[in-house]
């Protein structure tokens, strides 16, 4: 169907069966909605529910404005939780109130993309509350679209922030009485006090004039983050009629007649911005930053990254808490940032001081990291029986396991890994300590799967590890660790200066 590009109005069409058709579905919306089987053919909303007209004028912006291929639709926890159904277009659900934080991430990550923070008021105004005003008064280049329906719909009426002074909900059954609740929280107001948002309007979805008025906001709010200008936030007063336990009609009377003298209409802001922040990352490298780069340069490894023989190389090492789990995955990672390459780590541990298990995902890549979280590493280091057993099954086809003992518990059974069993805590015990067993599994990594090189293990240890009386015993580990591998595993293997056995 032709539309006029000023109005955005949708044009009658003559079809080929002589029918007039005046009226059809945005582009922006799937032609099917795969949610249910029987139900593909209308969304989940109650009759009269405001969010579908909210979604109809915000998918009519989209298309209008060519931005469909463009837009990331953040949705919420609430009754508008599906419209990823819906939408044809990026789609991220979020936890309850976060929408605006996992905004805040995709836009930044994605400058170029229109992104959508959709939010009712319980998820926007109570639970989220601190996520929407910190990305207000970041001034977040995110649209904002916040469906103020007065209650909690999707749960079943409690009483929300924005429920008016003497509404009834389950929560507040005698009516909403400022002195025990508090005053209805006024978002769109509360949001215009701050400095960096540009365009902030409430409008209401109560007749007809006002969801033109509201259609008009959708596309401005849309168009504010196109052209780059800054946050845009729109409230919509919005029936919800099954909640209120009005008809359809009845209920849109009731956003007219009595949530807006309550929430009244206006446009709160609508500035440009003197300048246009640039809040794009810094482009030193975070090793400049870390002042860690002039390390790396001289000893030739500031090239190391076209060394490396994979493209992405993911360890876990797990163990009880005091077993240096955590540090060896950190020394990895400070390795691997050393060595240009990009890096991870994600520790995971229990309340425990010690005793407790611990573990951490460490990921080296020549490319950008999408997750931290590792499923299936191609090397396991397990510190303990506990571990090995826990994580043996998940490491990858063809990986690597490494024991930190004699041999395997005997009714262990082999997984697809191979394992190669090393007993580094007896080794650092004899060296002096038993807490170089994390350096001793290092060392014997490095050596089997050379995977960064063995001096930068020496000077990462001399940079991170402030005991100086550990340094000794360290190198000493480092070393056993290699030569075991050498020894028994690879025999005949000799270790070189630069790290590698030939
Ligand atoms: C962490 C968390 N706390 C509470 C809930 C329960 N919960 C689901 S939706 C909702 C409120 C939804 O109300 P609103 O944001 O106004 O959206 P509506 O359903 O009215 O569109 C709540 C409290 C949840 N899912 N997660
Ligand atoms: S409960 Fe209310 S907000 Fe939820 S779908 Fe029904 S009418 Fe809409």
């Amino acid at each position: 169907m032709a539309t006029d590009l000023k109005t955005g109005i949708k044009q009658a069409e003559l079809r080929l069966d002589g029918y007039e058709s005046t009226h059809s579905k945005s582009a922006v919306f799937y032609n099917q909605y795969e949610r249910k089987t029987d139900l593909q053919h209308q969304t989940h909303y109650c009759p009269g529910c405001g969010h579908g007209v909210a979604h109809k004028l915000i998918a009519e912006a989209i298309e209008e404005l060519g931005l469909q291929d463009k837009t990331v639709f953040v949705s919420p926890v609430g009754c508008s939780v599906f419209a990823y159904y819906y939408f044809d277009t990026g789609n991220v659900q979020v936890a309850h109130g976060r929408a605006p934080a996992a905004a805040t991430a995709v836009k930044r990550c994605c400058p170029e993309k229109i992104v959508i923070s959709y939010q009712g008021d319980g998820d926007l105004a109570a639970i989220g509350t601190a996520e929407i005003i910190h990305a207000a008064n970041r001034g977040e280049k995110i649209t904002v679209f916040f469906v103020n329906n007065a209650i909690y719909g999707m749960t079943g009426g409690q009483m929300a922030p924005t429920t008016l002074v003497g509404q009834k909900s389950t929560t507040s059954p005698w009516g909403r009485r400022p002195g025990n609740e508090g005053f209805p929280l006024h978002m769109a107001e509360l949001i215009a006090t701050l400095e960096a948002p540009v365009y902030v309007e409430r409008v209401a979805l109560s007749d007809n004039k006002n969801i033109m008025k509201a259609r008009r906001a959708v596309r401005k709010a849309l168009e504010t983050q196109h052209d780059g200008t800054g946050f845009s936030f729109v409230e919509i007063l919005s029936p919800c009629p099954t909640i209120w336990a009005k008809d359809p009609v009845v209920a849109r009377k009731w956003v007219a007649e009595t949530m807006i003298p309550a929430f009244p209409l206006a446009v709160f802001r609508d500035k440009k911005p003197e300048r246009i922040e640039n809040n794009a990352p810094p482009v030193r490298p975070v090793a400049d930053v870390l002042e860690i780069a002039t390390q790396a340069k001289g000893t030739g490894l500031d090239c190391a990254k076209h060394a490396h023989h994979f493209k992405e190389f993911t360890v876990k090492v797990a163990g009880f808490g005091g077993q240096g789990v955590l540090l060896l995955g950190q020394l990895l990672t400070e390795m691997g940032m050393r060595e240009g390459l990009d890096v991870s780590w994600l520790p995971s541990y229990g309340p425990e001081m010690r005793s407790g298990s611990a573990h951490c995902h460490v990921c080296l890549s020549k490319e950008r990291i999408g997750s931290p979280v590792i499923s299936h590493p191609d090397v396991l280091i397990a510190m303990n029986e506990v571990s090995l057993r826990k994580f043996a099954p998940q490491a990858a086809a063809g990986g690597l396991i490494f024991y930190n003992n004699e041999r395997l518990p005997a009714d262990f059974v082999l997984p697809q890994a191979r394992v190669i069993c090393i007993p580094a805590s007896a080794i650092a015990d004899k060296l002096g300590s038993t807490k170089a067993t994390n350096i001793v599994m290092l060392g014997a990594l490095l050596e089997e799967t050379e995977c960064l090189f063995a001096e930068t293990a020496m000077n990462v240890l001399r940079d991170k590890i402030k005991r100086v009386e550990m340094m000794d015993v360290n190198r000493k580990a480092l070393a056993a660790g290699r030569e075991f591998i050498d020894n028994y595993v690879r025999v005949g293997a000799v270790s070189q200066p630069d790290g590698f056995a030939y």
